[in-house]
């Protein structure tokens, strides 16, 4: 099965490709360019299934759509929702000036990724707890990954191949649950196939 991916992020489209291939669902970018709208809302799920409806509206076709944030227990869970503000701005270097002197790193990502296959919509989300670190270390991944070392491991996001950042990462997890779900569905033979999807009022939602 085929499934658009509405993202303007390539590193995301290879963590999530690689987590979605154990099922065989195949993630393509949209035939022409449909722009992600990205809501405030304190809720990474509503953010990301308000820009897969409004794909959708666009498209016609199954997608998902992914939105994603660091929470950093000193900082009251900041940046949160506000993760894209927060790194364009102050970056990795503001956070870790943020931490400075703070012996609580506790931190953890969340995904929520919001899929959009008639006639169901679905929201997965997948969590992975961690440090922020003293320094950055890495220079793989994007974002806040050389700044964040997952639990269980002596490396940060950004010191790991993409295989190994998604043994543990949020991102892998939301979308091996997305894959788990799909496969439960038959593989989407009961969702129609790329392209010839029409979403049915009233949503559905097997949960
Ligand atoms: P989209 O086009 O999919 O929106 P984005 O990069 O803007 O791509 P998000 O809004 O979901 O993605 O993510 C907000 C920010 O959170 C993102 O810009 C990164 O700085 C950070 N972030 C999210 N996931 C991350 C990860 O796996 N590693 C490091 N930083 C991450």
């Amino acid at each position: 099965m085929k499934l658009y991916f509405i993202t303007g992020n390539k590193h995301k489209i290879r963590e999530a490709s690689l987590a979605l291939s154990e099922y065989g669902i195949v993630l393509t970018p949209p035939p022409r360019r449909v722009a992600k709208i990205e809501v405030q809302s304190d809720s990474l799920s509503i953010i990301a299934l308000t820009a897969a409806r409004h794909a959708y509206l666009e498209l016609q076709a199954p997608l998902v759509a992914e939105d994603a944030g660091l929470f950093i227990d000193a900082l009251k869970g900041f940046p949160g929702p506000y993760s894209n503000y927060a790194y364009r701005t102050i970056g990795n270097q503001g956070i870790l000036k943020l931490m400075e002197g703070e012996d609580k790193r506790t931190a953890y990502f969340l995904s929520a990724v919001a899929c959009i296959c008639p006639p169901y919509e679905e929201v997965f989300t997948g969590r992975v707890d961690g440090i922020i670190v003293d320094e950055p270390r890495g220079f793989r991944g994007f974002g806040f990954d050389p700044i964040f070392r997952p639990l269980g491991s002596s490396k940060t996001f950004a010191e790991m191949s993409v295989e190994e950042k998604n043994k543990y990462s949020h991102r892998a997890r939301a979308f091996r649950r997305l894959g788990a779900w799909l496969r439960a569905m038959k593989g989407g033979e009961q969702l129609g196939g790329l392209g010839d999807g029409k979403l049915k009022e009233p949503y559905k939602t097997t949960r």
